[in-house]
């Protein structure tokens, strides 16, 4: 089986909501779609969120990227040489979406061609995922009330706050609304994408000590390395490493520093094989993970789904699977669906992905 055209097509879906983070907003889906075809008629399928406030990566350098630089590269390759692939991809430095998106892509033939699922291919731990959705910034009462909608629709009942805004007074009162609307029994835990600094990050995790949270992930950012690791000596709950830990070397760095304590893996910035990498040093060094969002879409949430579901580690925790409620629409045929608060994994052959080809035609840009 060979390569024998990469196509990488931009399209775009607004939002009903934007959701507001202390790094940006995301108001709309404009993703890459990927599609890889071989000589024996199979296309495997994954897609790229441009997440510029967090890779540098737009819609149009994804799509450049794979235009000019990878599907050259990767032409006439067969998807089972995945090392080979990579070293081809790791010529270019960044752009962790796009090699991702293509990574995931791969792995859909190889499942495909083999006639077995790429969860079980990975791991085949379970074939489904408790989830976890994430509250953007609004309004303390607005927060609590769409918890409480997610979790009265769709039995979600972890959720990730975002924070990171100053004076931290407006978070840490959001954290306590959701406490004392939701009750004792869901889990919460805090995400600042690098708002706060050090000493506003511990300031605000004393002022959060009664609230029972899981972990608080990126309170400050990643290049002030000693505040971090000061943070961490003190923190009373685990710290999580996201955006400062997007690759394996950067898993090491952080953990080693002592400034992180747990890391979030993302699909959509580590593809499967440098997934399973990250996941492999946390299982090794006795770290825990979570299942990260990088606001995907349904068919990235469905590649997160596959990972998580394939290994105990991953699956351990409600994993953030949901963000793509807020989405006016989709592309799949046949709509993920989150049901008793657990997304379960499409079985078949590769990642299951069937599109709805008349969407595709409404919503593609090119
Ligand atoms: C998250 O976990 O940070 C927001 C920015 C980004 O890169 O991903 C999202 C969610
Ligand atoms: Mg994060």
């Amino acid at each position: 089986m060979k390569v024998t055209e990469i196509e990488a097509i931009p399209f775009a879906i607004p939002y009903r909501k934007p959701l507001r983070f202390a790094s940006g907003e995301v108001d709309t889906a404009a993703h890459i779609l990927v599609r890889v075809h071989t000589d024996e008629g199979l296309v495997g399928i994954a897609e790229a969120p441009p997440r510029p406030f967090t890779y540098g990566e737009t819609q149009g350098s994804i799509k450049a990227v794979i235009d000019s630089v990878f599907a050259p590269q990767l032409l006439g390759m067969s998807p089972l040489a995945r090392e080979a692939v990579h070293a081809k991809l790791d010529r270019t430095v960044g752009n962790p979406a796009a090699k991702s998106a293509i990574d995931m892509a791969l792995w859909d033939l190889i499942g495909q061609s083999l006639g077995v699922s790429v969860t079980e291919l990975l791991g085949g731990y379970t074939d489904r995922m408790r989830v976890c959705h994430m509250v953007g910034f609004a309004q303390p009462g607005e927060m609590v009330d769409e918890a409480e909608r997610v979790r009265d629709l769709y039995g979600i009942t972890t959720f990730k706050v975002k924070v990171g805004r100053k004076p931290i007074r407006l978070d840490v009162d959001v954290c306590r609304a959701l406490r004392a609307g939701l009750g004792e029994d869901v889990e919460l835990y805090i995400d600042g994408n690098r708002g706060w600094t050090a000493s506003e990050s511990a300031a605000a995790l004393r002022a959060l000590e009664d609230v029972d949270l899981l972990f608080a992930e990126e309170l400050c950012p990643a290049d002030d390395v000693l505040g971090r690791r000061w943070l961490a000596t003190q923190s009373r709950i685990p710290l999580y490493a996201d955006e400062s830990a997007t690759r394996p070397g950067e898993v090491t760095r952080e953990l080693l520093a002592g400034a992180a304590h747990g890391v979030s893996i993302k699909t959509a910035r580590t593809g499967f094989t440098y997934s399973q990498r990250v996941l492999s040093q946390c299982s090794g060094l006795g770290v825990e993970v979570v299942l990260g969002n990088q606001i995907d879409g349904q068919i990235g949430s469905l590649c997160a789904a596959t990972f998580g579901a394939a290994f105990e580690l991953t699956s351990r925790r409600a994993g953030e699977l949901s963000n793509f409620l807020d989405m006016t629409d989709d592309l799949l045929a046949e709509p993920l669906r989150i049901e008793h608060g657990e997304l379960r994994v499409p079985q078949g052959h590769g990642l299951g992905i069937q599109l709805d080809e008349d969407k595709l035609a409404r919503y593609r840009q090119d």
